[in-house]
Protein backbone atom coordinates (compact mmCIF):
# COMPACT_ATOMS: atom_id res chain seq x y z
CA UNK A 1 0.00 0.00 0.00
CA UNK A 2 1.36 3.42 -1.35
CA UNK A 3 2.68 5.37 2.56
CA UNK A 4 1.09 8.37 0.15
CA UNK A 5 -2.17 7.29 -0.61
CA UNK A 6 -2.31 6.09 3.46
CA UNK A 7 -1.06 9.27 4.64
CA UNK A 8 -4.52 11.30 2.63
CA UNK A 9 -6.93 8.91 3.59
CA UNK A 10 -5.97 8.95 7.44
CA UNK A 11 -5.80 12.51 6.82
CA UNK A 12 -9.21 12.18 5.37
CA UNK A 13 -10.28 10.50 8.53
CA UNK A 14 -8.92 12.82 11.22
CA UNK A 15 -12.74 14.60 11.26
CA UNK A 16 -15.92 13.15 11.30
CA UNK A 17 -17.19 12.22 7.85
CA UNK A 18 -20.46 11.03 6.32
CA UNK A 19 -19.46 7.43 4.23
CA UNK A 20 -21.12 5.22 2.45
CA UNK A 21 -20.00 1.51 2.00
CA UNK A 22 -21.05 -0.80 -1.48
CA UNK A 23 -20.66 -3.52 -2.31
CA UNK A 24 -21.57 -5.74 -5.19
CA UNK A 25 -25.00 -7.49 -6.25
CA UNK A 26 -25.42 -11.29 -5.08
CA UNK A 27 -22.74 -10.34 -2.70
CA UNK A 28 -20.96 -13.42 -1.29
CA UNK A 29 -19.25 -13.97 2.36
CA UNK A 30 -16.24 -11.59 0.96
CA UNK A 31 -18.39 -8.96 0.11
CA UNK A 32 -20.41 -9.05 3.59
CA UNK A 33 -17.45 -9.50 5.54
CA UNK A 34 -15.22 -6.69 4.11
CA UNK A 35 -18.64 -4.46 3.91
CA UNK A 36 -19.35 -5.08 7.80
CA UNK A 37 -15.60 -4.90 8.82
CA UNK A 38 -15.06 -1.82 7.23
CA UNK A 39 -18.08 -0.81 8.73
CA UNK A 40 -17.52 -1.39 12.49
CA UNK A 41 -14.12 0.09 11.71
CA UNK A 42 -15.42 3.19 10.74
CA UNK A 43 -18.12 3.30 13.00
CA UNK A 44 -15.33 3.06 15.84
CA UNK A 45 -13.97 6.10 14.47
CA UNK A 46 -16.80 7.70 15.60
CA UNK A 47 -17.93 8.51 11.20
CA UNK A 48 -21.70 8.15 9.82
CA UNK A 49 -21.59 4.85 8.54
CA UNK A 50 -23.97 3.41 5.75
CA UNK A 51 -23.42 0.08 4.20
CA UNK A 52 -25.07 -0.52 1.05
CA UNK A 53 -26.09 -3.87 -0.88
CA UNK A 54 -27.44 -3.11 -4.48
CA UNK A 55 -30.08 -6.32 -4.22
CA UNK A 56 -31.08 -8.28 -1.24
CA UNK A 57 -28.33 -9.83 0.32
CA UNK A 58 -28.60 -14.03 1.27
CA UNK A 59 -29.95 -14.88 4.34
CA UNK A 60 -26.67 -17.46 5.38
CA UNK A 61 -25.01 -14.27 5.71
CA UNK A 62 -27.28 -12.12 7.56
CA UNK A 63 -25.77 -13.14 11.53
CA UNK A 64 -22.66 -10.77 10.64
CA UNK A 65 -22.79 -8.39 13.27
CA UNK A 66 -24.66 -5.27 12.30
CA UNK A 67 -26.60 -6.49 8.81
CA UNK A 68 -29.53 -4.59 10.63
CA UNK A 69 -28.10 -1.42 9.85
CA UNK A 70 -27.33 -2.79 5.64
CA UNK A 71 -29.50 -0.38 3.53
CA UNK A 72 -30.78 -2.10 0.44
CA UNK A 73 -31.37 -0.01 -2.62
CA UNK A 74 -34.13 -2.28 -3.73
CA UNK A 75 -36.20 -1.51 -1.09
CA UNK A 76 -34.45 1.82 0.76
CA UNK A 77 -33.91 3.60 -2.72
CA UNK A 78 -34.47 7.30 -1.89
CA UNK A 79 -32.65 6.94 1.70
CA UNK A 80 -29.60 5.54 -0.17
CA UNK A 81 -29.76 8.18 -2.80
CA UNK A 82 -30.04 10.92 -0.07
CA UNK A 83 -27.07 9.19 1.96
CA UNK A 84 -25.08 8.71 -1.58
CA UNK A 85 -25.72 12.58 -2.13
CA UNK A 86 -24.53 13.53 1.65
CA UNK A 87 -21.52 11.10 1.33
CA UNK A 88 -18.16 12.80 1.99
CA UNK A 89 -16.60 9.50 1.47
CA UNK A 90 -17.76 6.68 -0.75
CA UNK A 91 -15.56 3.27 -0.32
CA UNK A 92 -16.55 0.42 -2.65
CA UNK A 93 -15.45 -3.31 -1.54
CA UNK A 94 -14.88 -6.20 -3.25
CA UNK A 95 -16.00 -5.29 -6.73
CA UNK A 96 -13.80 -3.43 -9.34
CA UNK A 97 -16.38 -1.86 -11.59
CA UNK A 98 -19.26 0.39 -10.59
CA UNK A 99 -21.30 -1.25 -13.38
CA UNK A 100 -21.68 -4.46 -10.46
CA UNK A 101 -23.68 -1.70 -8.30
CA UNK A 102 -26.53 -2.08 -10.75
CA UNK A 103 -28.89 0.78 -10.89
CA UNK A 104 -27.09 2.17 -8.20
CA UNK A 105 -24.01 3.05 -10.37
CA UNK A 106 -25.24 6.62 -11.84
CA UNK A 107 -25.77 7.72 -8.92
CA UNK A 108 -22.05 6.78 -7.42
CA UNK A 109 -20.91 8.29 -10.71
CA UNK A 110 -22.13 11.82 -10.37
CA UNK A 111 -21.28 11.82 -6.74
CA UNK A 112 -18.82 14.40 -5.93
CA UNK A 113 -17.55 12.37 -2.69
CA UNK A 114 -13.72 11.23 -2.53
CA UNK A 115 -14.26 7.14 -3.96
CA UNK A 116 -11.80 4.77 -2.51
CA UNK A 117 -11.56 1.04 -3.79
CA UNK A 118 -10.59 -1.67 -1.71
CA UNK A 119 -10.68 -4.77 -3.90
CA UNK A 120 -8.64 -7.49 -5.44
CA UNK A 121 -10.14 -8.81 -9.09
CA UNK A 122 -7.90 -7.56 -11.68
CA UNK A 123 -8.15 -4.54 -13.63
CA UNK A 124 -10.42 -1.85 -11.84
CA UNK A 125 -11.78 0.84 -13.48
CA UNK A 126 -10.72 4.76 -13.21
CA UNK A 127 -14.16 5.46 -11.50
CA UNK A 128 -11.98 6.17 -7.66
CA UNK A 129 -9.24 8.94 -6.40
CA UNK A 130 -7.79 6.05 -4.25
CA UNK A 131 -6.86 2.05 -4.87
CA UNK A 132 -6.50 -0.29 -2.29
CA UNK A 133 -5.89 -2.91 -4.70
CA UNK A 134 -3.97 -5.99 -4.59
CA UNK A 135 -4.90 -9.03 -7.29
CA UNK A 136 -3.14 -11.42 -5.18
CA UNK A 137 -4.42 -10.72 -1.77
CA UNK A 138 -6.69 -13.86 -0.74
CA UNK A 139 -10.05 -11.83 -0.01
CA UNK A 140 -11.01 -8.02 0.01
CA UNK A 141 -11.13 -8.66 3.42
CA UNK A 142 -7.74 -9.39 3.94
CA UNK A 143 -7.05 -5.92 2.28
CA UNK A 144 -9.85 -4.53 4.81
CA UNK A 145 -7.56 -5.60 7.44
CA UNK A 146 -3.88 -4.13 5.59
CA UNK A 147 -6.15 -0.92 5.31
CA UNK A 148 -6.90 -0.77 9.02
CA UNK A 149 -3.16 -1.74 9.77
CA UNK A 150 -1.55 0.48 7.35
CA UNK A 151 -3.66 3.99 8.99
CA UNK A 152 -2.26 2.54 12.29
CA UNK A 153 -5.51 1.54 13.84
CA UNK A 154 -4.95 -2.00 15.43
CA UNK A 155 -5.83 -1.33 18.28
CA UNK A 156 -9.40 -0.61 17.50
CA UNK A 157 -9.79 -3.53 15.92
CA UNK A 158 -12.40 -5.96 18.36
CA UNK A 159 -13.98 -9.25 17.77
CA UNK A 160 -16.51 -7.99 16.18
CA UNK A 161 -14.17 -6.24 13.65
CA UNK A 162 -12.19 -9.71 13.46
CA UNK A 163 -15.28 -11.72 12.88
CA UNK A 164 -16.11 -9.97 9.53
CA UNK A 165 -12.41 -10.03 8.47
CA UNK A 166 -12.37 -13.76 9.06
CA UNK A 167 -15.85 -14.56 7.32
CA UNK A 168 -14.79 -12.58 4.12
CA UNK A 169 -11.23 -14.60 3.95
CA UNK A 170 -12.62 -18.04 4.42
CA UNK A 171 -15.32 -17.48 2.24
CA UNK A 172 -13.45 -16.13 -0.21
CA UNK A 173 -10.26 -19.05 -0.15
CA UNK A 174 -12.97 -22.17 0.70
CA UNK A 175 -11.44 -22.35 3.83
CA UNK A 176 -7.98 -21.62 3.89
CA UNK A 177 -7.61 -23.67 0.05
CA UNK A 178 -7.60 -21.10 -2.28
CA UNK A 179 -6.35 -17.57 -3.65
CA UNK A 180 -3.87 -17.55 -0.80
CA UNK A 181 -0.50 -17.23 -2.48
CA UNK A 182 2.11 -17.30 0.99
CA UNK A 183 2.35 -17.41 4.50
CA UNK A 184 1.31 -13.90 5.18
CA UNK A 185 -2.57 -14.73 5.26
CA UNK A 186 -2.21 -17.39 7.66
CA UNK A 187 -0.36 -14.45 9.37
CA UNK A 188 -3.28 -11.85 9.75
CA UNK A 189 -5.58 -15.07 10.64
CA UNK A 190 -3.42 -16.17 13.56
CA UNK A 191 -3.43 -12.41 14.13
CA UNK A 192 -7.35 -11.80 14.17
CA UNK A 193 -7.19 -14.99 16.77
CA UNK A 194 -5.28 -12.94 19.45
CA UNK A 195 -8.03 -10.31 18.52
CA UNK A 196 -10.36 -12.57 20.01
CA UNK A 197 -12.19 -14.05 17.43
CA UNK A 198 -13.99 -17.52 17.75
CA UNK A 199 -13.07 -19.10 14.72
CA UNK A 200 -15.37 -22.11 15.83
CA UNK A 201 -18.55 -20.02 15.78
CA UNK A 202 -17.70 -18.39 12.44
CA UNK A 203 -17.24 -21.90 10.65
CA UNK A 204 -20.36 -22.99 12.15
CA UNK A 205 -22.02 -19.55 11.10
CA UNK A 206 -20.75 -19.95 7.42
CA UNK A 207 -21.19 -23.75 6.95
CA UNK A 208 -23.42 -25.59 9.71
CA UNK A 209 -26.36 -22.69 9.06
CA UNK A 210 -28.24 -24.11 5.98
CA UNK A 211 -31.44 -25.11 5.31
CA UNK A 212 -33.31 -27.98 4.53
CA UNK A 213 -34.39 -26.93 1.07
CA UNK A 214 -30.80 -25.95 0.23
CA UNK A 215 -29.13 -29.47 1.57
CA UNK A 216 -31.98 -31.24 -0.69
CA UNK A 217 -31.38 -29.24 -3.91
CA UNK A 218 -27.64 -29.72 -3.42
CA UNK A 219 -28.69 -33.50 -3.30
CA UNK A 220 -30.61 -33.19 -6.05
CA UNK A 221 -27.60 -31.26 -8.04
CA UNK A 222 -25.33 -33.85 -7.05
CA UNK A 223 -27.69 -36.81 -8.30
CA UNK A 224 -29.26 -35.31 -11.68
CA UNK A 225 -27.70 -32.40 -12.64
CA UNK A 226 -24.51 -32.30 -13.18
CA UNK A 227 -22.85 -33.19 -16.17
CA UNK A 228 -18.87 -34.17 -16.34
CA UNK A 229 -16.72 -33.78 -19.70
CA UNK A 230 -13.62 -35.92 -18.40
CA UNK A 231 -12.26 -35.72 -21.53
CA UNK A 232 -11.63 -31.75 -20.95
CA UNK A 233 -11.54 -32.27 -17.42
CA UNK A 234 -14.88 -30.16 -16.77
CA UNK A 235 -17.62 -30.90 -14.80
CA UNK A 236 -21.18 -28.72 -14.28
CA UNK A 237 -24.03 -28.24 -12.82
CA UNK A 238 -27.40 -26.39 -14.78
CA UNK A 239 -30.44 -25.07 -12.65
CA UNK A 240 -33.67 -24.26 -13.86
CA UNK A 241 -36.10 -21.94 -12.47
CA UNK A 242 -38.87 -24.41 -12.31
CA UNK A 243 -36.02 -26.61 -10.49
CA UNK A 244 -35.40 -24.04 -7.78
CA UNK A 245 -39.20 -23.28 -7.21
CA UNK A 246 -39.15 -26.94 -6.51
CA UNK A 247 -36.89 -26.60 -3.58
CA UNK A 248 -38.37 -23.02 -2.45
CA UNK A 249 -34.91 -21.16 -3.65
CA UNK A 250 -34.03 -18.75 -1.27
CA UNK A 251 -31.33 -16.56 -2.37
CA UNK A 252 -27.72 -17.85 -1.79
CA UNK A 253 -29.01 -21.13 -1.55
CA UNK A 254 -26.58 -22.21 -4.51
CA UNK A 255 -23.38 -20.15 -2.83
CA UNK A 256 -20.74 -23.16 -3.40
CA UNK A 257 -22.32 -25.31 -5.69
CA UNK A 258 -19.78 -24.49 -8.47
CA UNK A 259 -17.07 -26.00 -6.34
CA UNK A 260 -18.83 -29.31 -6.05
CA UNK A 261 -17.33 -30.69 -9.40
CA UNK A 262 -14.12 -30.04 -8.43
CA UNK A 263 -14.05 -32.80 -5.84
CA UNK A 264 -14.02 -35.24 -8.32
CA UNK A 265 -10.80 -36.97 -9.57
CA UNK A 266 -9.53 -35.37 -12.65
CA UNK A 267 -11.86 -32.38 -12.94
CA UNK A 268 -10.27 -28.98 -12.49
CA UNK A 269 -12.46 -26.74 -14.53
CA UNK A 270 -16.64 -26.34 -13.29
CA UNK A 271 -19.24 -24.56 -13.78
CA UNK A 272 -22.56 -24.10 -12.75
CA UNK A 273 -25.35 -22.75 -15.03
CA UNK A 274 -28.34 -20.49 -13.89
CA UNK A 275 -31.31 -20.08 -15.45
CA UNK A 276 -32.52 -16.26 -15.01
CA UNK A 277 -35.87 -14.52 -16.65
CA UNK A 278 -34.07 -14.00 -20.05
CA UNK A 279 -30.29 -15.38 -19.56
CA UNK A 280 -28.51 -17.95 -17.90
CA UNK A 281 -26.23 -17.02 -15.49
CA UNK A 282 -22.85 -18.46 -15.46
CA UNK A 283 -20.24 -19.17 -12.81
CA UNK A 284 -16.77 -20.98 -13.23
CA UNK A 285 -13.97 -21.85 -11.32
CA UNK A 286 -10.75 -23.84 -12.25
CA UNK A 287 -7.59 -25.21 -10.31
CA UNK A 288 -4.43 -24.48 -11.50
CA UNK A 289 -3.54 -22.40 -14.45
CA UNK A 290 -6.87 -22.50 -16.47
CA UNK A 291 -8.08 -18.66 -16.67
CA UNK A 292 -12.21 -18.73 -16.08
CA UNK A 293 -11.93 -14.94 -16.09
CA UNK A 294 -10.21 -15.05 -20.10
CA UNK A 295 -12.76 -17.81 -20.60
CA UNK A 296 -15.67 -15.50 -18.83
CA UNK A 297 -14.55 -12.25 -20.14
CA UNK A 298 -13.80 -13.57 -24.30
CA UNK A 299 -17.28 -15.41 -24.32
CA UNK A 300 -19.87 -14.78 -21.82
CA UNK A 301 -19.78 -10.67 -20.85
CA UNK A 302 -18.35 -11.01 -17.57
CA UNK A 303 -14.79 -11.38 -15.82
CA UNK A 304 -13.41 -12.34 -12.03
CA UNK A 305 -10.10 -14.22 -11.23
CA UNK A 306 -8.39 -16.24 -12.35
CA UNK A 307 -9.69 -19.35 -10.85
CA UNK A 308 -13.32 -17.97 -9.95
CA UNK A 309 -15.40 -16.09 -12.60
CA UNK A 310 -18.70 -15.17 -14.21
CA UNK A 311 -21.30 -13.92 -16.92
CA UNK A 312 -24.14 -13.99 -18.75
CA UNK A 313 -25.08 -15.82 -21.43
CA UNK A 314 -28.38 -14.76 -23.74
CA UNK A 315 -29.98 -18.19 -25.02
CA UNK A 316 -32.13 -20.42 -23.37
CA UNK A 317 -30.73 -23.27 -20.98
CA UNK A 318 -30.65 -25.91 -23.43
CA UNK A 319 -29.01 -23.72 -26.14
CA UNK A 320 -26.47 -22.37 -23.42
CA UNK A 321 -25.19 -25.94 -22.44
CA UNK A 322 -25.10 -26.53 -25.81
CA UNK A 323 -23.18 -23.24 -26.58
CA UNK A 324 -21.32 -24.13 -23.20
CA UNK A 325 -20.05 -27.15 -24.31
CA UNK A 326 -18.88 -25.74 -27.89
CA UNK A 327 -16.76 -23.25 -26.60
CA UNK A 328 -14.95 -25.44 -24.11
CA UNK A 329 -14.17 -27.86 -26.34
CA UNK A 330 -12.45 -25.43 -28.11
CA UNK A 331 -10.38 -25.36 -25.32
CA UNK A 332 -9.42 -28.93 -25.79
CA UNK A 333 -5.75 -28.13 -26.68
CA UNK A 334 -4.82 -25.93 -24.61
CA UNK A 335 -6.39 -27.91 -21.54
CA UNK A 336 -4.42 -30.64 -22.13
CA UNK A 337 -1.45 -28.59 -22.10
CA UNK A 338 -2.16 -26.98 -18.97
CA UNK A 339 -3.14 -30.22 -17.32
CA UNK A 340 -0.82 -32.85 -18.98
CA UNK A 341 -1.13 -35.33 -16.42
CA UNK A 342 -4.84 -35.88 -16.84
MN1 LIG B 1 -13.58 -11.27 -2.90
Amino acid sequence: MEPKIIAEIRELLQTPRRIVIFTHVNPDGDAMGSLMGLYHFLKKLRHEVTPVTPYEFPFFLSWLPGTDNVKVFTRQASEVIDKISEADIIFCVDFNDLRRLKEIEPHVTNSKAVKILIDHHPYPTQAFQYYIHRVNASAAAELVYDFILALGYQQVIDPVIAECIYAGIMSDTNSFNYNITDASTFRKVADLLEYGLDHNRIFGLLYDNYSFNRMRLMGFCLNQKMVILPQLHLGYIWLTQQEMKMYDFQIGDSEGFVNLPLSIRGIYISALLTEKDDYVRISCRSKGEFPVNKLCADHFEGGGHKNAAGGEIRLSMQQAMAEFEKIMEGYRDEIHRLYPNG
